[in-house]
């Protein structure tokens, strides 16, 4: 039991670092169901419906779940793999 909890906490902490130094500031929910990653860069990478980093171009035009209207920047496939691995892992 205190194993598990202890076990529990190792593997929290081990995905809130990979957060860090994924250097995520933001996250956007789209209108088709995909996930905009913004970087501390301004660099951005997509993520699309069924949970896969997809690649995309430069200056594609976005719009978020709320409607708000964000253009491409960066393609940053590799960093957005990084935190759905990540991610996976702790579950
Ligand atoms: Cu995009």
């Amino acid at each position: 039991m205190t194993k598990k909890i202890l076990f529990a906490a190792v593997v929290a902490m081990a995905s809130l670092s990979a957060f860090a130094g994924s250097d995520l500031v933001e996250t956007h929910g789209l209108k088709d169901g995909a996930t905009l990653y913004v970087f501390g860069d301004g660099k951005m990478g997509m993520e699309d419906q069924y949970g896969r980093a997809v690649r995309m171009s430069e200056g594609q035009l976005m719009v978020t779940a709320d409607g708000k209207k964000i253009v491409m920047k960066g393609d940053e496939v590799a960093r957005v793999n990084a935190i759905l691995f990540q991610a996976r892992g702790a579950d």
